[in-house]
Formats: structure tokens, sequence, C-alpha cells
């Protein structure tokens, strides 16, 4: 470890607009004319009642990001979409995602109206900052370097000198990381708010105190090459999985089914142009890899949070059945620690396959190998209605104070989770700013 610091416009429209009115004559499964290639996505809504209809969905390969009692919206490619057709599926209506937000001209950074979102240097520079003012409790660490060769950062706390300086602590740890998926910028920018919150409240009372007896290691950005990539055109790319050349004229691999815990077993996609493609072997990815090598090297890890966007969802294993935790004390630990952090930001907490099944994602392996108690965030919005994975900046701060409670709450549980289990556990230690229901 260092220390130290696709191209012409829809093609598919004809196709897709007589599928979504219910006119699509799918006997002949003939290509309009004008359809050249079957790969372009669409982001549509899609009838379904229940996780069952769901995962049915997500097998299709098309990726589900939003999920309503009645409807999902997903990302699905032309044979994805005939498949959902032909499956007795209705696709509902369609979301053109190029005439939406940001269309303002920006090469390499986010469009204007969204300039507070952190681009990788950015981020890097405030990283920066926040180290050179907090020496003797911050250091930054690069756990690996993406695809492209861009370092993977972890700001790392901790009030023992020499724990900063090895990266190994005997204190029980947490690690919370943002931006598996590239489009999810607010899932980099409420660590960083957070990272940056923890630095200027090291004095007050109460975080010191978890400061002082806590390890605490913040990733806000797992997936830059993606990130980089998705404000790299003067407008967002809807772009998902990391920057993966296949080699057969696709790109990407979905981070979140890369992880190895019963990879590709269900719900994701082996074919390389799927937002949900697994990659060629478990940990094929230097990201994943990096994180798998952080995670397993530092034992003292408890606890684990990895943000996504949108849905306001919190999210425990399993994801890759339906299958609840067998371990009763854990299961009844989890639940306790999402209905506490649910009253904080009012998401809703559930296990991670009543959205769909997936397989390869953070929190099932962190949890499933390593015991780690492991959850997901889908942060705000709440739904497409919200702006989706572009609600724009203002929803920034609303979003960071929403999480900050829960994450300060996880931050204490790290010490032993097993302690949420003891009646009143979960008001005991925090002070009256962050009590369950009070505004920041
Ligand atoms: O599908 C994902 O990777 C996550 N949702 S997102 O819209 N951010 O892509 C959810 C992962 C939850 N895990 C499982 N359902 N297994
Ligand atoms: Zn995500």
């Amino acid at each position: 470890m260092n220390r130290g610091i696709k191209r012409k416009s829809w093609a598919l429209g004809a196709a897709v607009s007589a599928l979504i009115v219910g006119i699509w004559d799918h006997s002949a499964h003939a290509l309009p004319q004008d359809v050249k290639d079957d790969s372009e996505l669409r982001f549509i809504q899609i009838g379904a009642k229940n996780k069952e209809e769901r995962t049915t969905i997500a097998k299709t390969g098309a990726s589900v990001e939003a999920v309503r009692s009645d409807s999902v919206w997903a990302f699905a490619n032309f044979k994805q979409i005939t498949k959902l057709h032909d499956q007795g599926f209705q696709i509902i209506g369609n979301y053109d995602y190029k005439t939406s937000r940001g269309g303002h001209e920006r090469l390499f950074d986010f469009p204007s109206n969204d300039s507070h979102f952190h681009n990788y240097n950015r981020m890097l520079t405030e990283i920066r900052n926040l180290q050179s003012k907090n020496p003797d409790l911050i250091s930054l660490v690069s756990i690996g370097k993406s695809l492209e060769g861009r370092d993977l950062w972890a700001i790392h706390f901790n009030t023992s000198p020499d724990s900063l300086n090895q990266g190994i602590s005997n204190k029980p740890g947490i690690v919370y990381m943002g931006n598996h998926h590239a489009r999810e910028h607010v899932s980099v920018e409420v660590p960083l708010m957070y990272a940056k919150y923890l630095a200027e409240h090291r004095n007050d009372t109460a975080i010191s105190q978890l400061l002082e007896n806590r390890d605490v290691w913040i990733i806000p950005m797992v997936n830059p090459d993606g990130a980089e990539f998705d404000v790299s055109a003067g407008r967002y790319k809807w772009w998902r999985k990391n920057r993966r050349d296949n080699g057969d004229g696709t790109f990407g691999v979905d981070l979140n089914r890369n992880y190895s815990y019963h990879w590709g077993t269900e719900g994701a996609e082996n074919d390389s142009s799927a937002e949900t493609y697994l990659g060629p072997a478990p940990f094929s990815e230097p990201e994943t890899q990096a994180i798998r090598d952080f995670v397993k090297s530092h034992i003292n890890l408890k606890v684990l949070l990895s943000f996504h966007t949108f849905s306001e969802l919190i999210l425990y294993p399993w994801g890759y059945s339906y299958d609840g935790i067998s371990k009763t004390e854990d299961l009844r630990a989890y639940q306790k620690m999402a209905t506490t952090m649910a009253k904080w930001n009012h998401y809703k907490p559930q296990q991670s396959s009543d959205l769909y099944i997936s397989t390869g994602d953070t929190t099932d392996w962190a949890y499933g190998e390593l015991g780690i108690f492991s959850f997901t965030f889908e942060l705000s919005p709440s739904g497409m209605e919200g702006g989706g994975f572009y609600p724009g900046q203002g929803i920034i701060d609303k979003v960071f104070k929403d999480n900050l409670q829960p994450c300060l709450y996880l931050l204490n549980v790290s010490g032993n989770p097993y302690q949420v289990l003891d009646t009143g556990s979960e008001t005991n230690w925090l002070p009256n700013y962050v009590q369950p229901g009070s505004q920041f």
C-alpha cells in the first residue's frame, strides 16, 4: 500500500416505442430498418408487483435501478426488452435520459449546474486538505489502483500515531465506501462530507470519544474510472460499471457483481454488454481486488457500509437468496440496526433480496466470508421523480444530514455490534442532537 498523503440518437426508438404501446410484432422478431445495434440501453418502467417478478426481470440481464410497489425502473437493451415482453411483462414507460438534466457543456467535469459534486481530482484536493489540517488524526492511504491507474484512496482516522503510520489498529474498525457504481455520484458526496464532519467535530465530546475508541476508514470513490467517464463528455453518460475493455467491443464490469460470494449463480449477467456484467471471474477487477485485500487485511473491521443510489433503502444480507440469515443472533442484530437507523433517515429497512436477487455484491461477501456486519444504503432520491441518479447538487446537504446519525450510530456499534440487542442500547451513548427523530 502506498502511503502519504453508444452513438447516434436512439436507434431503438421505433422498436421500443412499439413495444411500449403494445403493438410490437414479436412473432417476427425482426429489427426495424434503422436498428443497427441491439445493445443500446433504454431506461424503462416495467410492471412488477413482487420480489419474484423483480428477480425474473433481473434474470433477463436488465438492471433494476428503482423499485416501486407496482413497477420497477430498469436499464434494458432491445434483446432484454423483447424477452420481458415475451414473458408477459408490461413495459409501462420509458425515460429519455439523453434529453434529461446535465446538458451543460463542461468537458471532463460535472455540468456547471452540478459543480458542487466532486470529480476525482476535486475529491483528492478535498481529502488532502483534510489530512493536512489534521495530520495527527488522518492519513491518506492508497489501497490499490483502478484499471486506468488512479489511486483508490482511503481516508484513515485513528487517534494513535502508530496506528496511523502503520495503517493497522487493534481498535474495533468500520469502513464506509461509495461509488461502486459510476453514475451514483451522491454516494461519493456523503462519505466525503462525513469525513469532513468527523474532522471538524473531532473535539465535540461524543465525536472525540468515538474517534478515540474506533478505527475509521472512508473510501469515497471505489470506481473513479467509471465516475470520471460518466462526466467526461459535458453531459452525463449514465455509466454504471468500471471501464474494463472486455475485448469484444463492450466496456465495463459491474463491480457490485464481481465479489466472490455465490458469484455468478443468479441475478448477474454473463453478457459483457449488460449493465450487471459479472466479469470473467470473481475479483477479476483491480477495484474489487483492492477492496478485498484491504478488508481482509484489517481484521479489526466489524461493520461495513457501502453507499449506492437511489431509492432510500437500508439493505442487509442476503442478496443472493431469499433465505434469511440463519444465525438468529446476527439476523436480530441486523434488523435492530437497520430499523434503528431508519428512524433517522426514514429509509426502508429490508433484506437485499427483497429488492431482487443478485449475486457478487460487496455486502454478501463481507458478511458471508468474513462475518462483518455489512449494509448497503440506497441514498436519495426515492425515485425517478426526484431525479434518479442525477437529482442535482441541491440534494447533497439533505442526504448527508439524513445519514449522519446512521453513520455515527454504526461507528458506535462497531465496538460490538451484538450490543444492539441490549434494550435501550441505541440511544444510551448519543448526545442530544443525534437522538432518534431529532434534527441535525
Ligand atoms: O443492484 C445493485 O447493485 C444495488 N442497487 S443499484 O441500484 N445501486 O445498482 C443493490 C444491491 C443490493 N444487493 C442485492 N440485491 N443483492
Ligand atoms: Zn449502485
